[in-house]
């Protein structure tokens, strides 16, 4: 699936990826979802593969080998797919204005979470006297990622990043509006695919993209645009905040007490880290906050499974009675 269109998709075929191929338009169910092979009915979302009949119409869905998700505001926990099958997440940040660590943080435990290899990508080196120095403060935060700085006007590190586009490789680029993801987009694919926010004096770009957006190169690589986030949610994972923030994890299993809240406990070893410099307090109150957030999301997720699961057991029980009752029931 390319894009999403008002009550369609967008597809194009698996031997059409290359560039040269018109999309074309697919209806959707009226609630927006198509049935998965495990026949729950999910929405489907870029990068999802979808299995047409012979007519042209939707029936399935194939499954997901990795789905970047987030989670959307709002009282009830429901979280949003960005983009499927997706083997590479570039997570895109402008070094002018200076880069937000914390922002960078956060997209990277969403990009592990996902099942894909995140990559950081820091646009506008050419506006910027040392990229190298602000290169090597994300480098300390982002632990075992590759983190590329790139200037489009100059050509600065494009090369490199072109190394990803390997055929087949689903890219998907997502940061901030302004940051440069459909720049980049442009220059990867070497044509004008999506359309370039204008450069405002702040620097800021206005929120140009908006929608996500498939785009396949002619190597046979894709890349998904994405439209720029302001304030992302993360989904609830462990394992994915103890990757992105490993250098704490590591510190918090150090610590004497195995329910340890860093707040002043006898041997915590994360005070102990704090106080000698070794560890930021701005890195540990970033994985405090996200830690947080995380738990928050967990169990709002827990009481709408239990909601939606009471629903199911009354709906059950009403069509067993009803059943009881009815005319007409064929005996066994
Ligand atoms: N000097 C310089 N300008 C850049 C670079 N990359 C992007 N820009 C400029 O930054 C502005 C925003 O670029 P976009 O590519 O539209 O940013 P975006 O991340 O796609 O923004 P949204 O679509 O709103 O999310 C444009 O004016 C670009 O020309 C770069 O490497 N160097
Ligand atoms: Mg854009
Ligand atoms: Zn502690």
């Amino acid at each position: 699936m390319v894009r999403a269109d008002r009550g369609a998709v967008l597809v194009l075929p698996a031997d059409g990826l290359d560039g040269e191929h018109e999309p074309r338009r697919v209806v959707v169910d009226r609630d927006g979802l198509v049935a998965g092979d495990d026949g729950e009915r999910v929405a489907p979302t870029v990068g999802d593969w979808l299995r047409l009949d012979e007519t042209g119409a939707l029936t399935s869905l194939a499954p997901r080998t990795t789905v970047l998700v987030r989670d959307t505001a709002g009282a009830t926990s429901r979280v949003q797919a960005l983009a499927a099958n997706i083997d590479v997440v570039l997570v895109v940040e402008h070094l002018e204005p200076e880069p937000d660590l914390g922002r960078i943080e956060r997209l990277l435990t969403l990009a592990w979470r996902s099942g894909a290899t995140p990559v950081v990508v820091l646009t506008k080196a050419d506006l910027v006297p040392d990229p190298e120095g602000m290169t090597a403060e994300v480098v300390a935060v982002a632990l075992a990622v590759d983190v590329h700085t790139v200037g489009v006007p100059t050509g600065r590190g494009i090369d490199a990043l072109r190394a990803l586009l390997v055929p087949g490789a689903t890219l998907v680029a997502v940061g901030p509006s302004g940051a440069g993801k459909s720049t980049l987009v442009n220059a990867l694919a070497g044509r004008e695919v999506m359309e370039i926010g204008e450069r405002r004096a702040d620097g800021r770009g206005r929120h140009t993209t908006t929608h996500r957006e498939l785009v396949p190169l002619a190597g046979g690589a894709m890349l998904i645009d994405t439209p720029g986030i302001r304030g992302v949610g993360v989904v609830a994972d462990v394992d994915a905040l103890d990757t992105t923030f490993a250098d704490v994890a590591a510190l918090a299993d150090a610590c004497r007490f195995a329910d340890c809240h860093h707040t002043g406990e006898p041997g915590c070893a994360i005070r102990a880290a704090l106080d000698s410099g070794e560890l930021a307090e701005r890195r540990f109150d970033s994985w405090r906050r996200l830690a947080r957030e995380a738990a928050y999301q967990a169990r709002r997720h827990d009481a709408r499974l239990r909601a939606e699961e009471r629903d199911r057991w009354k709906k059950v029980t009403k069509e067993y009675q009803r059943g009881l009752r009815g005319p007409g029931r064929p005996r066994v």
